[in-house]
């Protein structure tokens, strides 16, 4: 299979909300070409950054049919699917296939601290249930399951897997990822390491800070590949400087806040996250002001 088409930069999708929690479908629309216009090359959609959690199944699912919309064919689609029920992930797995998207991705189920041969079940089941590539989403931090390469092996004997979204500051494990029976692809999933992915073996990243700095990491990825360390690391050291900002008010209510001062009205995060503060708006003029500057 070529996949060529699943390496590259991909923005985690953010979902904008209303004062009153309801999805502002127009702002998706021109966020997806926001972010074609800068270059990004495929959208990761409904997952952490896009509050995929927050939604009912129905709303992803119609996220999912705006954003394939709005994209039509121009860039790579991926649909977070993950959820902590099989039959619910599987729906909306079938719901991707039939809009047309070019893979499915999961979180491990969580909450009930499932055993091993339950996750194991979950992610077949899944990818069984749909026509589509499967790419994993590790992200032991919030799901409290921590894929090995060993499991990775394991699973991997199922085709349809194709790849991993590796959200952890573990770097050690992306050599693993890269080492398993066969070529997979894998996306470094925290921005603020991109570089140090890329040099582990990374394929491509997936991420909510290319929503609005996706021409600089395009920068450092090509800067790295050319063989320019230092300058890769600069452009690093910038967007890392804006991501320690961000972390002060909130990643997602920061990353709403920049990208409206950019032109992009994405409104509120949904409850129980916070409103987004006075302060973070005034610091994240300043923060758009510099980037719409460059
Ligand atoms: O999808 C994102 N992870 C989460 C990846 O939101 C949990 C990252 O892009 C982070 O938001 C970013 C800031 O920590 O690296």
């Amino acid at each position: 299979m070529d996949n060529s088409k699943f390496k590259g930069l991909f923005s985690a999708l953010l979902t904008p909300f209303g004062k009153n929690g309801e999805i502002k479908y127009d702002s998706i629309k021109s966020l997806v070409d926001f972010n074609i216009a800068n270059g990004i090359d495929g959208f990761y959609v409904g997952g952490s950054t896009g509050e995929g959690l927050l939604l009912t199944n129905e709303e992803r699912k119609e996220v999912f049919k705006c954003v394939k919309e709005a994209a039509g064919s121009r860039v790579t689609l991926i649909a977070h699917v993950g959820s902590i029920s099989t039959k619910a992930a599987q729906d909306m797995a079938k719901c991707a296939e039939s809009l047309g998207y070019d893979a499915i991705s999961a979180v491990a189920p969580f909450y009930y601290s499932f055993p091993l041969q339950a996750i194991l079940g979950y992610y077949n089941d899944i990818a069984n249930s749909a026509e589509l590539p499967m790419i994993i989403y590790n992200f032991p931090a919030s799901s409290g399951f921590s894929l090995t390469k060993d499991v990775a092996n394991e699973l991997f004997k199922n085709e349809k897997f194709i790849g991993i979204k590796h959200t952890s500051g573990d770097m050690f494990a992306i050599n693993g990822f890269k080492n398993l029976n066969r070529d997979i692809i894998v996306y470094n999933g925290f921005d603020e390491t991109l570089l140090a992915g890329l040099a582990m073996g990374a394929d491509g990243a997936i991420g909510s800070t290319y929503n609005f700095m996706g021409k600089k990491f395009k920068q450092i990825i090509n800067d790295f590949k050319a063989g320019n360390l230092e300058k890769a690391q600069k452009g690093q050291n910038e967007a890392d400087e804006i991501i320690t900002e961000m972390i002060k008010y909130g990643v997602f209510q920061s990353e709403k806040a920049v990208l409206t001062e950019m032109g992009v009205d994405m409104g509120e995060c949904r409850k129980p996250f916070l409103p987004i503060s006075d302060e973070c708006r005034a610091s994240m003029k300043k923060v758009a002001q510099k980037l719409m500057s460059e």
